[in-house]
């Protein structure tokens, strides 16, 4: 039996404005993300019943429903996170966060390093994510872009922070300016929330 439930925000719809509207932002969260919940619990469950019935066939057929909906699920868990009103400290950088000393040491300087992530995130081709990442191999911080909802760990790269670049995540307020959209974001990003899931990893 799977129970994956629609997690809550840490902030009211409204509280990400302007970056954000209200209006985006509960039809991101509670339709969206919700579908994805729903059908994620909707799939698992088949997938057992095909499980116990040892029937093969129907359980491949059901794996990218559950890759779909189940990354879907994983990836706003994280990107909700990883945000923060302007109010409450979103955007807010310290220069004394080992974060920002990794990006500058590992991109050379912060503007780059937003430069380069934004970017990769804009040419995404349809739907997907940018992500900032750490690499245990190399011990080092990792652009990428993921299609659809594909997951960073799968790369084996832990995820740090990410970039929702679906339409779905812009196009009430920019429209078609994907770009716009990822220029604002860093306005609400939650730097102490980035800072403490990179500590986890590092430690
Ligand atoms: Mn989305």
């Amino acid at each position: 039996m799977s129970n994956y439930k629609l997690p809550d925000l840490k902030y009211d719809y409204g509280d990400l404005e302007p970056v954000i509207t209200a209006e985006m932002l509960k039809i991101h969260h509670d339709k969206h993300h919700r579908a994805y919940v729903v059908k994620l619990n909707e799939a698992l469950e088949k997938y057992h019943e095909a499980e116990k019935k040892k029937d093969a066939e129907k359980m491949i057929e059901l794996q990218s429903a559950i890759k779909f909906n189940g990354g879907g699920h994983i990836n706003h868990s994280i990107f909700w996170q990883i945000l923060a009103p302007i109010k409450n400290g979103g955007g807010d950088l310290k220069k004394e966060y080992l974060i920002y000393k990794a990006i500058e040491n590992d991109f050379g300087s912060f503007e780059k390093f937003q430069e380069l992530l934004s970017n990769k995130s804009t040419l995404v081709q349809g739907s997907g994510w940018g992500w900032l990442g750490f690499s245990r191999q190399n011990k080092s911080l990792v652009i990428h872009t993921c299609q659809n909802h594909d997951l960073l760990s799968a790369r084996g790269i832990f995820p740090i922070f990410c970039i929702d670049v679906w339409e779905h995540a812009y196009y009430l307020k920019y429209k078609n300016a994907r770009a716009e959209f990822i220029k604002e974001i860093w306005k609400i990003l939650n730097w102490q929330e980035i800072e403490s899931r990179y500590k986890k990893i590092i430690t």
